[in-house]
């Protein structure tokens, strides 16, 4: 990480949330904390549900983070504590392994995975001891990477406990691997942009390799996000692994159809690369290839030649195991079609032309009829608000994250964003006490901000 952090006395005396955890801390743990670590959360602006499938992603951190004051010793026990109440204390031996109970999306489940990811990097035998407060103000379950945001933080704070450094692609490549513990296949978008980004610009996240590169948003309109109050969370479900499996076996079923050998593959990604064909013939050849209908089991075996053993084991997660119906035509063209929308977004960025925000808008738009009609992931609220959005002033809107629930983001121009605030508070927050109560923390104006870092004591 940074060879020169920022010094912990001059922030915690500008910053009051620091000073509050600093005392939480000493009156919890009896001592002062020798650092603290943070690490944001983020809005993606378009490239959803592709991560996963090779393709590049286009986010931005935002100015929410999980944030924790850390002290270490030599007790051989991590000790947990959280500001929120309903995130319980806890406590672990971290002398013996850590032992993740997938599927059980706990807090400190998530916390757990940065530790392990950190102890299997350097096999490191005897972690050291950590007592550890954390605060966090990223809405949970709402599309805007919490449960990353606490897993970097977690592998941030692990890594400087026990002395160890590693450059922030390598900590964004072992926070994306070591979340799947908690049983989600995701694709590491949400891990890179923590590490990588950069006050006051979006980035490109490419993955193998991982690389990140500033994409600068248009002048003359402002990114806004807002919560449809609908929590959907990933580890608890199973709808997101549905999604990946669906990819996994689309990917075999187009590489078998043009002769490639499927074994090695799980990506959309790696078929193109196979076939050396643009994204717009993958699009054709989706529609050459498969059916609108859904696919079964035996269909999908017959099609690959695998057993059904087979195919459960080299295929399926461990919550996707009972299904029988697969939607595969409807979800290669959704990546596609998504990984070209990236793009062209990106494209659009550079040149900068002078109708950039009007050509962005209708990416997004696409992006998210794209996520509704063909990927499923999105749910009649969200739907809902991303069409109070538009009527609202934006000139795109769409989910972000996940999906199934969680938040919105729009395009607004700039001298709109005031009247487009107050038309989308009193049509979707006002009228429903529920959103009414959440609405400051569910409806705003989100700039690019900077990533994970460590502060250190003077
Ligand atoms: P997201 O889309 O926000 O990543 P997930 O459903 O994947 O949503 O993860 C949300 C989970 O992350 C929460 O249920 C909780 O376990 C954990 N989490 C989020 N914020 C905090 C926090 N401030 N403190 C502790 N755990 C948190
Ligand atoms: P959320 O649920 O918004 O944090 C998830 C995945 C991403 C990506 C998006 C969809 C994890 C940790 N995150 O993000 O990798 O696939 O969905 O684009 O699984």
């Amino acid at each position: 990480m940074a060879a020169d952090p920022p010094k912990l006395r001059t922030w915690i005396a500008a910053n009051e949330r620091l000073k509050k955890l600093k005392n939480a801390f000493e009156t919890k743990y009896g001592e002062s904390p020798l650092f603290f670590a943070y690490a944001p959360g983020r809005v993606n602006l378009i490239g959803e549900h592709i991560d996963y499938c090779g393709y590049s992603v286009l986010p931005m951190a935002i100015e929410q983070n999980i944030l924790a004051a850390v002290s270490a010793n030599s007790s051989g026990v991590i000790q947990l504590a959280n500001t929120n109440p309903q995130y319980q204390d806890f406590k672990v031996s971290c002398t013996t392994e850590i032992v993740i109970d997938r599927g059980n999306p706990k807090w400190y489940n998530y916390f757990l995975c940065g530790v392990k990811g950190i102890q299997e990097q350097f096999g490191i035998t005897s972690l050291a001891g950590m007592c550890c407060f954390v605060d966090g103000t990223v809405p949970p379950s709402s599309g805007l990477s919490s449960s990353s945001a606490l897993v970097c933080c977690s592998g941030l704070l692990t890594a400087e406990a026990n002395k160890k450094s590693l450059s922030k692609v390598a900590l964004a490549e072992i926070c994306a691997k070591c979340e799947r513990y908690i049983g989600t296949e995701g694709g590491g978008m949400d891990q890179s942009i923590s590490f990588l980004a950069e006050q006051g610009t979006a980035k490109l996240i490419e993955f193998q390799p991982l690389r990140a590169t500033d994409v600068r948003l248009p002048d003359g309109a402002m990114f806004v996000i807002s919560n449809s109050c609908v929590e959907m969370n990933k580890a608890a479900s199973s709808h997101y692994n549905i999604r990946v499996v669906e990819c996994r076996i689309a990917t075999k079923m187009l590489a078998q159809a043009r002769g490639v050998d499927p074994s090695g593959l799980l990506k959309l990604s790696q078929v193109q690369t196979a076939l050396k064909a643009s994204l717009e013939e993958m699009l054709a050849l989706v529609d050459e290839v498969l059916h609108p209908e859904p696919y079964t089991r035996e269909e999908i075996c017959r099609f690959l030649g695998v057993t059904s053993e087979q195919f459960a084991t080299e295929l399926l997660s461990a919550n996707t195991q009972i299904l029988t119906q697969f939607k595969l035509h409807q979800r290669a063209k959704h990546v596609y079609g998504e990984a070209a929308r990236v793009m062209r977004f990106k494209s659009v960025c550079d040149s900068g032309p002078a109708e950039s925000v009007q050509l962005l808008g209708e990416l997004m738009n696409r992006s998210h009829a794209s996520c509704r009609d063909l990927y499923e992931c999105s749910c009649p609220e969200l739907d809902q608000l991303v069409d109070i959005c538009l009527k609202s002033g934006a000139v795109g809107s769409r989910l972000t994250g996940a999906g199934w629930g969680g938040c919105a983001v729009s395009m607004v121009p700039t001298e709109k964003v005031e009247s487009f605030l107050q038309s989308v508070r009193e049509a979707y927050y006002l009228p429903d006490p529920r959103r009414a109560a959440m609405e400051k923390q569910s409806l705003f104006v989100s700039k690019p901000g900077g990533g994970a870092a460590i502060l250190l004591a003077d």
